[in-house]
């Protein structure tokens, strides 16, 4: 017995070297971007060698019916979907990678989808998108990545993205295991992980074993209303960020940016972006359970600084089913248009969502489920008034899974 476990673990890491985009750890730490997630995170996708390249290919495709509740609610039959194919090499003495994400969301039209309380972004460059889900750009990350190691466990490394994702925020929701199993985009997004689709982002970094420390220059408006093109890059904001991953169950991330006019129709408004997460990934027998929790906040340079903070949780047990939920409390300010007389303030919006998936195909790399979310949201009187009480919506979703 203590023989073959002397023997064992020296080959298998010698024949498999665990080097990752950014350095030397397992590649199942790798998240959207820059960022992290729990080691214990399930892999997703295809992978295969291809002339020296590891490469990786993975995506999901939603067909979804989507009603909303209430005077603001409305129903709309939509899909959602992402491709995401990413390749690293050894160059030289380091590792050079390459990332490109792209989704179908454009076709559901430049007015998104129903979702009751959703704000930002526009739809056509004059009215904001209020009680509606923007769509995601069809080029969602086209990115060009190089590591370099200089001592054990320690490495440098660069990011280029056109699109890409800066340091900030926790990885996109679609790439969180407690969120990709949820049709719907969370409340919170724009005071959280809005930035992963950012024309012009470059990052540099720095590992230390469990340790990730990161700064982006990126630009700070967000994506115009033309979903399909790729837009011109400028370098006007910032960011910074510190990742923690203590143990493979668990990841933290603090990070701070400042972005420059990040809406098209208030140009002159400034954001500080604060964001704290922690997600928490453990592996079941026959499953995984993953929780997330994240606070971020918005100050308006000049304007209000709000606040959003998000729980959410997904557990796949006996392999074919899936329960998520999340929980989040969103301070709105941006529910009505100029010149309605409750806009300007900032209204407290509580959303409670549960759902469940169950895939009826499970094949070695590709599943398809159908499933339904549920939501009801608390908010104050005055909001009552205008959306009617207690507003409830739901989804019924099919997906198809790589
Ligand atoms: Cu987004």
């Amino acid at each position: 017995m203590p023989v073959m476990h002397e023997a064992l673990p020296a080959q298998t890491h010698e024949e498999m070297p665990m080097y990752s985009f950014y350095g030397d750890y397992p590649e199942t730490r790798e998240a959207s971007g820059t960022s992290w997630q729990p080691e214990s995170s399930p892999m997703e996708g295809v992978h295969f060698m291809l002339d020296g390249w590891n490469v990786m290919f993975h995506g999901y495709l939603n067909g979804i019916y989507d009603h909303q509740g209430g005077k603001r609610g409305s129903d709309k039959g939509f899909s959602t979907s992402m491709f995401m194919l990413m390749a690293d090499r050894k160059l030289s003495v380091g590792m050079l990678g390459y990332r490109s994400m792209y989704s179908l969301d454009p076709l559901m039209g430049k007015r998104g989808y129903p979702l009751l309380f959703q704000t930002g972004e526009t739809y056509d460059g004059i009215h904001p998108l209020i009680d509606r889900q923007h769509p995601h750009d069809f080029f969602m990350e086209e990115a060009l990545t190089y590591s370099l190691p200089f001592s054990e466990k320690q490495s440098l490394f660069g990011y280029f993205g056109l699109p890409g994702e800066p340091a900030l925020g926790p990885p996109a929701f679609m790439h969180r295991f407690s969120a990709m199993d949820n049709p719907e985009a969370p409340l919170s997004h724009h005071w959280l992980d809005s930035t992963h689709i950012t024309f012009g982002v470059i990052t540099l970094g720095y590992v230390f074993d469990k340790i990730k420390i990161e700064s982006s220059i990126f630009r700070g408006r967000e994506p115009n209303e033309n979903r399909w093109d790729i837009e011109s890059p400028r370098f006007d904001s910032y960011s910074g960020r510190i990742t923690f991953n203590p143990n493979n169950e668990l990841s933290f991330q603090a990070s701070y940016g400042y972005l420059d006019s990040p809406e098209q129709l208030e140009p002159n408004i400034n954001v500080g972006r604060t964001t704290v997460s922690a997600i928490y990934n453990r592996i079941l027998k026959d499953g995984n359970w993953q929780t997330t929790f994240a606070w971020g906040r918005n100050d308006k340079k000049p304007g209000l600084a709000t606040n959003a903070f998000l729980l959410e949780s997904a557990v796949n047990f006996m392999k074919f089913n899936t329960v998520f939920s999340r929980f989040e409390y969103v301070q709105k300010d941006e529910l009505f248009e100029e010149g309605d007389p409750l806009a300007g303030k900032s209204y407290d919006v509580k959303k409670f969502t549960i759902g469940y998936v169950y895939d009826f195909l499970r094949l070695k790399n590709i599943d398809a489920g159908i499933g339904a979310s549920f939501d009801v949201h608390f908010v104050s009187d005055t909001l009552e008034e205008v959306y009617s009480d207690t507003p409830k919506s739901f989804m019924l979703f099919a997906r198809v899974k790589i």
